[in-house]
């Protein structure tokens, strides 16, 4: 035996090695006892989980610590609970915040492999609808990098949001089976199952002390799940726990249908409580109505809470003190259900009297507002709410009841005020007002980008901005840098730090730093390299998958996101069509080649917006295959926008729309994710584009449009969109080729509906803000053109985008809602296998 061999190995040298020749053994290690293939049969996707897995082993020493971390008495962790998690995939941001691409890549190609192979294999959880999901994603990934305490909490979907595909045009979901293939990112932790009861009724009981009390009987109960995923922190220990809650059936509770031969009435149970986190609600900014989603909603919640108050209670914490242990952040009015529930809890089971509950409830919660739109805002009908959650009703009117006293006070007299403010709307159908509970409930309430936090104190948080202004604040969104630059644009991050080394990665702010080589020749023709790379990459893709050959010297203009109307992407179709009869009437115009580029699902139920995706598919295949024009437009609808999808695009962007009406986008957070990638923006003034703007510069953004307040007035004077339309000669004759079935194989019908929504009610102010749109989108064409001039405009987006870090977020947050600050996650060994 030599030397060597006589050595004992230690578990860590094989699971958390991190030499070539360890990493090799442990992937073939993997594919053998997990997969249980040799090399020669493997599949790409089984190598793929082989991978996944040995990184996951190497988190491991990190992952554990962090938890320990949580355990301790002094430390105050941030819960973040969130109906949706959009989190892409996970194996490339990890192998970056671990610092081991480079390694893994090598290791990975010595086994004849390409990690770029084995990275598309990758089902990304798709547990979100759009920015409010992806946006609780950057912010996990802040905390952890920031070395904050953090829990995310949330609905394990088994599917999540659908993947859409194309038909003729038109856009078709089909079931996204993310978990088919085995998802080797979480463990399941079913020893911390927790039960969750629905429906039922409630009783009052006097206690052993003589004190009045309430239990609730309920008619059902599941079980709570929880599956744990790692996010790991860029370059830091720290590796904090995204814990999503299945539900299954409370097998306790069959035995009785079971044991009197009622198999199928155990059976459907099972389903029954199974089908609660069947399905994500695919819809943004929904109005859903739907009780099953009150049913996830309040399912996820309560096993949060269990969860937590089981934590503290196991560190020998007193429930008095929760709020001392946990700050918990309600990512929207989806979770808001939590502050009944909280009080539930504390009351009923733990005994606690009822302000002593309340004030830890306050204390503990902080409420997040994502939307102004009036369809958004969650209500409940009181007989679902009633007979779904009858003890939370009751606890509603308690605190509804309190709350009105309090308000009385500051309105008296003002009975209509009162009205307005309470948690139960009365003026017709009876509903519970979940956003009113939020603020209530909170000690902390804040909007997501300046216009939309100051609009929300003005308009539909009004009366509680009243009440209690020291509550309201704003919280400017952020995006990760290291996902959406260091990881989507390797080449542009390399250009970066090569020139101001690798701060920027945690340290946003030092972009700024990439002002001083605005103007430098030899920096813009790297900076336009890079571009240009990039650019023929996305051209490359869209040429294999879809067939469409696009230039990529042409001005790359994307506008992905959700379909919605006050999102305006058939805005956007206007100004296509709009170029497309200027070639036609004058086809030696001289114009900028352009590519419109567009991505976005619809939600299945919205009718507009599906036809919306058909307009823009249909105006795509005519100019696409008009040889008069072709090579100077393009229209390309990229199908299945998801985070996967949307990583090679940003990168590739020259122009970045963001042309929603004035106060309707919340924030934005695409908006911010182009800019950095050094696109300008072509955009109105709301959301964050207001704030981009004020950083980059006006000189380096493409402003167009009504002001909110124009918006404001020009509404209440009695918008007429028809007058639009017949006294702009350019848009009546755009509307006029949609309308006449040039789009449509001469089908007049089909784009009516959009159409006649559009000159006779246009309730997001198109027609109005065309003539601006379209001359602004001039003034682009002719800047683009100023090669020298574009790039160093590109650059000045970059070097400013500092600002629109979710570090920066995540740091206000910690300070001036959460109280928590970082605490580094020490590796204490966990084995030791010496010989
Ligand atoms: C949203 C808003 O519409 C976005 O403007 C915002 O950026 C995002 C995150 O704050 O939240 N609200 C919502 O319901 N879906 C969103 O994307």
């Amino acid at each position: 035996m030599t030397t060597e061999q006589t050595q004992s190995i230690q578990v860590e040298d094989d699971r958390s090695g991190l030499g070539i020749e360890t990493l090799r053994r442990a992937i073939a290690d993997n594919l053998f006892y997990l997969q249980g293939k040799w090399p020669e049969i493997a599949t790409l996707n089984d190598f793929y989980m082989a991978l996944a897995n040995t990184v996951r082993d190497r988190l491991m020493p990190r992952w554990l610590n962090t938890i320990r971390n949580y355990r301790r008495s002094e430390v105050r962790v941030v819960a973040y609970l969130s109906a949706e998690f959009l989190l892409g995939p996970h194996l490339g941001i990890k192998l970056i915040n671990l610092g081991i691409e480079e390694l893994v890549r090598q290791a990975v190609a010595d086994s004849g492999l390409a990690l770029e192979d084995l990275l598309a294999q990758e089902e990304e959880p798709g547990l979100g609808n759009g920015g409010l999901g992806r946006l609780a994603a950057c912010y996990m990934e802040s905390l952890a990098t920031l070395e904050i305490p953090a829990i995310g909490y949330g609905i394990r979907y088994e599917f999540g949001i659908f993947d859409q595909e194309l038909r003729d045009g038109w856009q078709v979901e089909v079931t996204d089976k993310w978990l088919q293939y085995g998802n080797p990112w979480e463990i399941p932790r079913p020893e911390s199952a927790v039960m969750v009861r629905f429906g039922g009724r409630t009783e009052a009981y006097t206690d052993d002390e003589g004190a009045y009390r309430v239990r609730w009987i309920p008619a059902r109960v599941v079980k709570g799940v929880p599956y744990d995923t790692p996010i790991v922190g860029y370059y830091v220990n720290t590796t904090n726990t995204l814990r999503l809650w299945r539900a299954e059936a409370a097998e306790s509770f069959n035995f009785q249908a079971f044991n009197q031969g009622d198999y199928y009435g155990a059976v459907d149970q099972k389903i029954y409580s199974e089908n609660l986190t069947k399905v994500l609600y695919p819809n943004d900014e929904p109005l859903q109505g739907k009780q099953l989603r009150l049913e996830q909603q309040y399912f996820f919640v309560s096993c949060a809470l269990q969860d937590m108050i089981r934590l503290h209670r196991g560190a020998g914490g007193d429930l008095r003190q929760f709020h001392q242990k946990f700050a918990v952040q309600l990512n929207d009015t989806h979770p808001a259900v939590a502050v009944a529930e909280l009080m539930r809890l504390l009351v009923d089971e733990h005994r606690l009297p009822w302000d002593a509950a309340w004030e830890v409830s306050q204390s503990t919660f902080g409420f997040t507002n994502h939307t102004l739109l009036p369809e958004a805002l969650e209500k409940w009908p009181l007989p679902l709410f009633g007979s779904l959650l009858p003890r939370h009703l009751e606890i509603i009117y308690e605190i509804n009841q309190r709350f009105l006293d309090q308000a009385r006070v500051h309105f008296l007299g003002d009975s209509q005020k009162l009205a307005q403010l309470s948690l139960i709307d009365e003026s017709g159908e009876r509903y519970v007002r979940m956003a009113h509970l939020a603020c209530v409930g909170s000690h902390a309430i804040n909007g997501v980008a300046e216009l939309h936090s100051e609009l929300l104190k003005q308009t539909v948080l009004k009366d509680f901005y009243q009440l209690w202004p020291q509550k309201f604040q704003n919280k400017t969104n952020g995006v990760t840098p290291r996902r959406w630059l260091l990881l989507c644009n390797p080449r542009l991050s390399q250009l970066i730090t090569e020139h101001i080394g690798t701060d920027w990665v945690c340290q946003l702010e030092q972009l700024r730093q990439l002002e001083a080589y605005a103007e430098d020749r030899e920096f813009q023709r790297q900076w336009r390299q890079i571009k240009r790379a990039v650019k023929q990459d996305l051209a490359d893709h869209i040429q294999q998958t879809l067939n469409i050959a696009i230039n990529p010297d042409s001005l790359f203009d994307i506008q992905v996101k959700r379909i919605h109307e006050y999102k305006r992407q058939h805005l956007n179709v206007l100004h296509i069509i709009t170029l497309y009869n200027r070639i036609r009437r004058n086809p030696d115009i001289d114009i900028v080649p352009r590519t419109f580029i567009f991505g976005g699902k619809a939600a299945p139920g919205y009718i507009m917006a599906k036809l919306m995706i058909k307009v823009i598919t249909s105006v795509a295949e005519v100019v696409n295959n008009d040889p008069q024009v072709c090579d100077r437009i393009k229209v390309v609808f990229l199908p299945d926008y998801n985070v996967t999808n949307s990583q090679p695009v940003y990168p590739a962007a020259d122009l970045s729309e963001q042309i929603s009406t004035a106060g309707k986008e919340a924030s934005g957070t695409g908006n911010m994710k182009f800019s950095l990638n050094g696109a300008l923006t072509i955009g109105t003034l709301d959301g964050a584009n207001v704030e981009i703007r004020q950083a980059v510069g006006a000189e380096n953004f493409f402003l167009f449009g009504l002001t909110i307040e124009e918006v404001q007035q020009l509404q209440e004077s009695g918008y007429n969109p028809w007058d639009y339309y017949n006294r702009t000669p350019d848009l009546k004759e755009a509307i006029n080729l949609i309308n006449s079935g040039f789009f449509s194989h001469g089908n007049r019908e089909l784009f009516k509906p959009l159409v006649d929504s559009l000159v006779y009610d246009d309730p997001y102010l198109l027609l109005a803000d065309y003539s601006a749109y379209i001359d602004c989108q001039d003034t682009v064409g002719q800047r683009f053109r100023e090669t020298d001039t574009w790039t160093r405009m590109s650059i000045l987006n970059s070097a400013r985008m500092g600002y629109f870090s979710s570090d920066r977020a995540i740091r206000e947050y910690c300070q001036d809602i959460w109280h928590v600050t970082p605490i580094s996650v020490q590796l204490k060994p966990y084995v030791q296998a010496d010989a």
